[in-house]
């Protein structure tokens, strides 16, 4: 996955380089500071002694010493005062600097904790929503696989709203089925009241189900039916006008994986990476589930995952990226390969 969240020190992440939040005089301090200069042991120190600080927004390279990071990336992000004083443009700046520098070290992979969030001070939401929008910018023109580690759960905001409304959305759907389930316990007993039950998802579906054939030629119909997910999948590539680099890129799917799918007309993907290109393709909820379907999967309501991926779908919402940061919030696993 050429993006992804995960929660972890970031001192351990065995990448090609560790993106340090540091300050201007390079010279060590608390938060991640504090861990990485801890981490690495004080060789670190002394290479940052001779890089002479740096200025918020930029990015200096060292060596990682004794960390598993080949590299450590220094970058200074901007203390929030009042959001009116250049505080995002230099946030982005500390993303895309440190980014260039490790695509000028040849690095295949990069590890950020989220800039500025801590002692500086800014939003956390609002810094995600930066860090996630410079680096999906990045990935867009560049391979390379990115990090985003959060070390622990209140560190990590998608926004309050959000939140809520997802978590509504969620409770709204579970309950739908539980309220049939009991209902159905008492009209028919307990085996028979599941099974009705397992039929609740689908009323939701209702309103996106797939329109009907009409007058459609057999023949197609046909060889849709045999179409596998491979074949599928190239097809509505096409039928989109996108090229395959604008859709795996979209899916965050990385380029070799794609390669499998593309080559293998018999690939079964994970559930994950299949709704993946569902979302990268833009597809409303019935189509969706017509390529899951290929892939051997449904979207059901018994799971909180079917349930955000449903609740992005409904409301329009492609972003993949949005979409994990959801699922990484409720604690299910992200989309992409
Ligand atoms: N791994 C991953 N993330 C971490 C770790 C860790 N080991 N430790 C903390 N975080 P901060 P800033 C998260 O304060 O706001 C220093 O003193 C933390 O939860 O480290 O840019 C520097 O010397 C938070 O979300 O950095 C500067 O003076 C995020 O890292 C100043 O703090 C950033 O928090 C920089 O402040």
């Amino acid at each position: 996955m050429p993006f992804e969240i995960v929660r972890n020190d970031i001192t351990r992440m065995a990448v090609d380089a560790i993106v340090n939040a540091a300050n201007a005089s390079l010279l060590g301090g608390g938060g991640v500071d504090g861990a990485i200069h801890r981490a690495a042991g004080p060789e670190l120190l002394k290479e940052c002694k001779a890089l002479g600080g740096c200025k918020t927004g930029a990015a200096k390279i060292t060596r990682g010493y004794k960390l598993p990071a080949k590299y450590i990336i220094h970058t200074v992000g901007p203390v929030y005062r009042d959001g009116k004083s250049g505080e995002s443009e230099l946030l982005r700046s500390c993303y895309s600097e440190s980014l260039a520098l490790a695509k000028a070290y040849s690095c295949e992979s990069v590890a950020f904790p989220l800039i500025s969030a801590g002692a500086y001070g800014y939003p956390k939401a609002e810094a995600l929503r930066i860090a996630v929008d410079t680096i999906t910018e990045f990935l867009s023109a560049n391979d390379m696989t990115v990090y985003m580690v959060v070390f622990d759960r209140a560190s990590f905001d998608i926004g309050e709203e959000l939140y809520r409304d997802i978590a509504e959305y969620i409770d709204d759907r579970y309950e739908k089925k539980h309220r049939i389930l009991r209902q159905g316990r008492d009209i028919c007993g307990e085996a028979q009241a599941r099974s009705f039950a397992s039929f609740a998802p689908k009323a939701a579906f209702e309103e996106d189900s797939a329109p009907m054939v009409a007058g459609g030629a057999f023949d197609d119909l046909s060889f849709e039916l045999d179409e596998s997910f491979s074949q599928m999948l190239l097809r509505k590539i096409d039928e989109k006008g996108m090229t395959d680099a604008q859709c795996y890129k979209k899916a965050n799917i990385d380029r070799k994986l794609f390669s499998k799918i593309r080559s293998d007309v018999n690939y079964k993907p994970s559930k994950p990476t299949a709704i993946a290109f569902a979302i990268a393709l833009e597809l409303p909820l019935w189509e969706t589930e017509e390529l899951l379907k290929k892939a051997g999967f449904a979207l059901s309501h018994s799971n909180k995952f079917d349930i955000i991926i449903e609740y992005f779908i409904k409301k329009g919402n492609y972003s993949i990226f949005a979409i994990n940061e959801a699922l990484f919030a409720f604690d299910q696993s992200l989309l992409g390969g």
